[in-house]
């Protein structure tokens, strides 16, 4: 057996290998533990010149991180525009705000190349190599065209639109055919497999496309919800409730997750439910990301105008509705916060799976089990029937779903929990990763 080889846009740094943020570090950083493997992708840091392009190896626990840092216009051109101000918003069913430049998809193809040119070295014939993610479609053809010959397939974190809206991205099928070089493409949920299967019909191509729903580790999150409800600052958050149920949100800073359609949920839910006035609390954490991109600065000003709005016209003098942070909170309080939490809002527009809606279970008890509310638009909605779905355009049924939530007796709160719980242990992050490399081993040869 040889190596695992993965590559993502983004390496973790020693740091983020501690306290990952983000669904895809937070998933892979639990896949390469224990095997033997090279993780491969962008520092995060800019460096100009040639030297920008020589690897860094770096071995930890079994692991070896080999990055390269990336010019500030590669970054900006094919991270920030083609890949978060392309890919991202039409992957999620938003064509309205893409933009689109010849000149960035150039980046994009340039530093795939690179990835290719900087990585194949690195190989040996029997490694088995696994990419992640949106910024890399083409990188598997690029390997190809560089003799790589062992088994290399993708997995796409994010939704997959159906033919009618993946069409209106100009390079769509120049993209779909370099992914189609892939052995084995994994998509979230049979939703998103079908689209693709329907955009290849279209073109006439026949890839082997499956849903593989990434799960979390659901035990190891539990435990750390458990071990730190004494720690000092758990016990603060606690202590400042004095006695109010808590409802929790966590999410990027992103359009995707819906924070705006959430917001305007929750105020409905206190004009309509005045009873709930002064005995609840919302605490969104919501650490901002890609901050280089327009729309991700314009939803930042949004929210914190309709933060302000919102908690001024219900505040009293000795309660504020929302406590809105963004400032990241480490791991292992975020856990034992969800531990604290009665209600869970999850209303992302779209999302590929969304992992926050499993950490909460998991970091439930069965003694007095909180309740999830989640969007019909996540691709975790189709296994979690047991959630309260809304959909979160609609601010009264997020409304009517808080009221649910927090009036819900024991009893039927366990039920839900419990079947929640299943499903979260059965569909684990290494068992996803099981089933997308033992089906990638017996794929036949794409080319
Ligand atoms: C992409 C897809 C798919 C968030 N805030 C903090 C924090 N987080 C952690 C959460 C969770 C992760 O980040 C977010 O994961 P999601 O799955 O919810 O969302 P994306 O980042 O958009 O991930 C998504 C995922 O990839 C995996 O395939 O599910 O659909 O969009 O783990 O807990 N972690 C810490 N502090 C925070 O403030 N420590």
């Amino acid at each position: 057996m040889g190596r695992l080889i993965i590559v993502s846009n983004r390496v973790p740094s020693p740091h983020e290998r501690v306290q990952p943020v983000g669904g895809l570090t937070v998933g892979l950083a639990d896949v390469v533990r224990g095997v033997e493997s090279l993780w491969f992708g962008w520092s995060g840091q800019h460096a100009e010149g040639a030297a920008a392009q020589d690897v860094t190896c770096e071995t930890v626990a079994g692991v070896t991180y080999a990055t390269i840092d990336l010019t500030s216009a590669q970054h900006e051109r094919y991270y920030e525009h083609f890949s978060n101000d392309l890919i991202w918003p039409l992957f999620h069913y938003r064509p309205g705000i893409i933009t689109y430049h010849r000149q960035d998809l150039a980046a994009y193809y340039g530093v795939n190349d690179l990835f290719a040119d900087r990585l194949a070295p690195l190989l040996r014939p029997d490694d088995t190599i696994w990419v992640h993610d949106y910024h890399l479609i083409p990188l598997g053809q690029a390997l190809r065209a560089r003799g790589v010959t062992g088994k290399i397939g993708f997995f796409l974190h994010i939704p997959c639109p159906p033919w009618s809206v993946m069409r209106v991205l100009p390079c769509a099928e120049e993209l779909l055919r370099a992914m189609a070089a892939y052995d084995l493409i994994g998509v979230q949920t049979d939703e998103d497999a079908r689209n693709l299967g329907e955009c290849y019909e279209v073109m006439g191509l026949d890839p082997t496309v499956r849903a593989f729903p990434i799960g979390i580790d659901p035990r190891g999150f539990e435990q750390e919800a458990k071990d730190n409800v004494g720690d000092p600052e758990v016990r603060r958050l606690r202590e400042s409730l004095r006695g109010r149920k808590l409802i929790i949100g966590v999410d990027r800073l992103d359009y995707s997750k819906g924070l705006l359609e959430r917001l305007h949920g929750y105020e409905a839910f206190l004009k309509r439910f005045p009873e709930h006035l002064r005995g609840v609390i919302f605490v969104q954490i919501a650490p901002p990301s890609r901050e280089g991109v327009a729309n991700y600065q314009a939803l930042r000003r949004e929210l914190d105008e309709l933060v302000g709005f919102v908690n001024g016209k219900h505040a009293d003098f000795d309660w504020t509705p929302i406590r809105y942070l963004t400032q990241p909170v480490p791991r292992h309080l975020l856990a034992s916060f969800h531990r604290l939490a009665d209600v869970a809002l999850v209303t992302p527009l779209r999302d590929g799976m969304n992992l926050v809606a499993k950490e909460f279970v998991a970091a439930q008890d069965d003694a007095d089990p909180g309740v999830l509310i989640l969007s019909h638009f996540a691709g975790a909605a189709p296994d979690m029937p047991e959630a309260l779905l809304v959909n979160p355009y609609d601010t009264d049924e997020i409304a009517d779903a808080l009221h649910q939530a927090l009036t819900m007796p024991l009893d039927a709160r366990q039920k839900r929990w419990r079947a929640l719980r299943a499903e979260v242990g059965l569909n684990t992050a290494a068992e996803w990763a099981k089933r997308f490399l033992s089906t990638l081993e017996a794929s036949a040869p794409s080319s």
